[in-house]
């Protein structure tokens, strides 16, 4: 079976590895590969080094090197390099690139000025975290730079446009963003095999990655919203939203200069052109959704490793109940 999966960082990886973890427990497991599309608008240039926050996230959550209270960065990490930084004025101080974390950047970086893409570097990550040996792949959404800013008023009744992760991690989603703007994302193409893995995949997820910021954006790389939503296979997405708020991170800061009402109805209105399925709080089981999406509601909290499985587990099962059984007629993607 394929699996394809479109995230974002923390909750995208998290989500990711209780799908492994599920897959791991079934009886007589059908061969299954999973294929991880990745979201690299996050992407930054810090101290001259490449650094993919979401990607490295995934890198190290599904590799097994993961802060695990951060839900980002290594295990055991240091900050001797950043401190030193810091000493000399170097690099911004809101944003703390630890030791071994400065490794991948460093490979990253070399790898890429060598003339590796983005994807093959990310192919030699994978390989130092065994992720192949999992079954997995991890393919970035496009090897064309792109980044992902924020527009933000200035204190001259003007508006000014600040890095993603400067608003995100500096400011904490606190200014009001006017709007979004992608660099770069209107000549990207998507990465190799993307296309294909959302094509030929059996089913396509959409963990509780950020909807604007992170799904958002790899649905904007040219030519990915239209392969979602020509699939054949089902769509089914987990709210990142509980009970209007979201599960963690800044998703409610995104969602308002668009204009899309917070919760887990709003945002499966985003994502209505494609969507089949989707999981949502026992809290939100009420709410209307856009018709001819099939709606489970349970409980959405990942608090550990059981229950990421566990909600992984339920996304399958409502994947492979929509398999099971004929497409609406009018359906206006198929
Ligand atoms: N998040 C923070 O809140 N503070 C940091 O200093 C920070 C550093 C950092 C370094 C590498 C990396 O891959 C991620 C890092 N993050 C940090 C998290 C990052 O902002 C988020 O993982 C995503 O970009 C948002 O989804």
């Amino acid at each position: 079976m394929q699996i394809t999966v479109l995230a974002g960082g923390v909750g995208g990886a998290r989500f990711v590895r209780g799908l492994l973890s599920h897959l791991a427990t079934r009886e007589a497991p059908e061969p299954t590969t999973v294929t991880v599309i990745g979201n690299t608008g996050d992407d930054i240039t810090l101290v001259g080094l490449r650094v993919c926050p979401d990607l490295d996230t995934l890198l190290y959550t599904l590799g097994g090197g993961v802060d695990e209270d951060q839900g980002w960065g290594r295990a055991g990490e240091s900050t001797r390099v950043a401190d030193e930084l810091g000493t000399l004025g170097v690099g911004p101080d809101w944003f703390t690139l630890g030791d071994l974390d400065l490794a991948t950047h460093l490979a990253r970086s070399r790898w890429l000025a060598q003339g590796l893409t983005l994807s093959e570097v990310t192919d030699r990550l994978a390989q130092r975290w065994g992720l192949p040996e999992r079954g997995v792949r991890l393919l970035p959404a496009t090897d064309t730079p792109i980044e992902t800013h924020v527009v933000v008023d200035d204190d001259a009744g003007g508006e000014r446009a600040i890095h993603f992760q400067e608003w995100w991690v500096r400011h904490g989603a606190s200014l009001p963003a006017r709007r979004f703007s992608v660099a770069g994302l209107g000549g990207a193409t998507a990465a190799p095999h993307v296309l294909d893995a959302v094509r030929g995949a059996d089913l396509v997820l959409l963990p509780p990655s950020n909807p604007v910021v992170s799904i958002g954006i790899i649905l904007g790389v040219p030519g990915i919203r239209e392969a979602v939503r020509g699939t054949r296979a089902p769509v089914v997405g987990v709210s990142p939203l509980l009970g209007g708020r979201p599960v963690r991170g800044h998703a409610d800061a995104c969602l308002a200069p668009l204009g899309v009402e917070v919760s887990a109805a709003g945002v499966a209105g985003i994502y209505a052109d494609f969507l089949d399925g989707w999981l949502v709080d026992d809290a939100d089981a009420d709410a209307r959704y856009p018709a001819g999406v099939r709606v489970r509601s349970l409980d959405l909290l990942m608090r550990d490793g059981a229950g990421a499985a566990r909600l992984a587990g339920a996304a399958l099962d409502l994947g492979q109940e929509l398999a099971g059984t004929p497409v609406p007629a009018g359906r206006d993607r198929r």
